[in-house]
């Protein structure tokens, strides 16, 4: 084993003793030190300055009881979290999620992906993760409002415009970031707009936030579609999983852009619309009436609803996965494969297993790892952040139009350190790669803190 190897080896090992349990973490640390063997071994400085050491442990975890009071009166105890990975670019950022699987090993996975999809963007953020295995599903607007003020009451003690910048994620969309920063000023007394992101858009939000994850991940999949012949947007067969906010709007960027999206899911089933699915429909449905997709089905007519079946098994030449972790597996990626599919990107973060990946390189098919591809919503909260700095708005088009210049450069970005390091065409490596060299290049600027 080479002296770079050994170094990773060492620092994977360090997770795995340190974090018992944490399947998940071990996982997202795994895929990063995977590539990094070419970048240690030209870079003997980073070993030097324990860089491999520092990035795997979280500046700091915080961890908080979250009561509230159910309709019934009941009182109801959630646990609460905020991992605040690094701080070595700038605030710590990241979402919150809202979901009942969510264990401190579910944030720290994310947290960590969140630093060097971060450091993807160019702009000044740390990266961190928050949030709770609260279960908005079938709550009254009353009790995500109770939890929400009750979670915000610990965390305002945690976060700060200059300090750390939550925002969305699975759970947490437009109602709950009004909540939370509602009860973040009450108890600040302050008008502190910075402080959280996702915001609406008259009161400090910036537009395009909404549809930032979505659309810039298909801005990411449009430049990957230059070095795939023969493949357009423009009449391509879309499926995508979800249904929530990445979907719903990588999904409308497609068809925006030519492609039919023919399928999409939740995590009861998915529905197949052959004719392309009616996206105005579906945004009413799930994000206004806040119903299951069965719904979607019974109301539009003509297309097929398929209660427990995984909608990797639809025929399609895009897949893009923006649901949760886990959720493609080496199978899924083998049936794709068969059914001719050319191109994955992932708008979830860590969509696809291990073993998926793997398939997905044996069977040629294009990768757009999440670091990079749905890094739009981030990145669109860093342009908010500016834009409350600077006490003021800009138009929807030009926060669209930026978005799209970060996506693009994200791509170039990843593709040519992929040349460099000799792994032409390998966007995982090219993106972690290019990652960990701007987290580790601050790191060594400012000493061993
Ligand atoms: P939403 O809560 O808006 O939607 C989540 C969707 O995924 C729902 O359709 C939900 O179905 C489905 N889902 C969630 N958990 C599971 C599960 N365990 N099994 C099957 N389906 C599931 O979340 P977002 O759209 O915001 O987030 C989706 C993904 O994108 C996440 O991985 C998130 O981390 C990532 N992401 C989000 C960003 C953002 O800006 N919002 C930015 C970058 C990445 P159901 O309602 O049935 O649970
Ligand atoms: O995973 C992600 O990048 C997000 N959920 C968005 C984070 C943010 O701070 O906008």
């Amino acid at each position: 084993m080479s002296d770079a190897d050994a170094v990773l080896h060492d620092a994977l090992d360090t997770v795995v003793q340190r974090n018992p349990g944490q399947v998940l973490y071990r996982q997202a640390v795994h895929e990063v030190l995977e590539s990094l063997a070419p970048v240690v071994r030209q870079h003997p400085e980073y070993v030097e300055g324990g860089i491999l050491k520092r990035i795997i442990e979280p500046e700091r975890v915080v961890s908080f009881r979250v009561p509230w009071v159910d309709d019934n009166g009941v009182v109801q105890v959630q646990r609460g979290f905020r991992v605040q990975f690094s701080s070595d670019l700038g605030p710590y950022k990241g979402g919150l999620r809202f979901h009942k699987s969510v264990t401190e090993d579910t944030l720290k996975f994310l947290g960590f992906e969140q630093v060097f999809k971060n450091a993807l963007t160019g702009l000044g953020l740390g990266g961190g993760k928050g949030g709770s295995d609260f279960d908005p599903h079938g709550k009254s607007n009353g009790e995500v409002m109770r939890f929400c003020q009750s979670f915000m009451a610990e965390l305002a003690h945690h976060i700060g415009a200059d300090l750390d910048v939550p925002a969305g994620d699975i759970g947490v969309g437009g109602r709950e970031i009004g909540y939370l920063y509602g009860q973040y000023r009450k108890i600040t007394g302050r008008n502190e707009a910075g402080v959280i992101t996702g915001k609406g858009v008259g009161y400090g939000g910036s537009w395009a936030r909404t549809e930032a994850t979505g659309y810039g991940l298909v801005y990411f999949v449009r430049e990957m579609l230059r070095d795939c012949p023969g493949l357009t947007l423009e009449g391509s067969r879309v499926v995508v999983s979800g249904s929530g906010n990445v979907a719903l709007y990588a999904a409308k960027k497609a068809s925006q852009l030519g492609a039919t999206v023919v399928a999409c899911s939740d995590s009861q089933g998915y529905v197949l619309d052959e004719d392309g699915l009616d996206l105005d429909l579906l945004s009413e449905i799930k994000d206004v009436r806040r119903e299951r997709l069965s719904a979607y089905a019974d109301e539009r007519g003509n297309c097929t609803y398929f209660p427990g079946k995984n909608v990797w098994e639809v025929e399609c030449d895009i897949a893009l996965p923006c649901a949760t972790q886990n959720e493609l597996d080496g199978n899924d990626a083998r049936t794709l494969a068969e059914n001719g599919c050319r191109l994955i990107a992932e708008g979830a973060n860590m969509p696809c297993t291990e073993e998926a990946i793997e398939v997905i390189h044996e069977k040629g098919i294009l990768f757009g790892p999440a670091k990079a591809a749905n890094a739009g919503g981030v990145a669109t909260s860093g342009l908010e952040m500016r834009q409350n700095a600077g006490r003021l708005q800009w138009d929807f088009e030009r926060v669209d139009s930026e978005l799209d210049r970060i996506m693009t450069n994200i791509h170039a970005t990843a593709a040519a350190t992929a040349d460099e390091y000799g792994v032409p065409g390998d966007l995982i490596a090219g993106a972690n790669i290019a990652a960990f060299r701007r987290v580790a290049d601050a790191m060594l600027a400012q000493g061993v803190i």
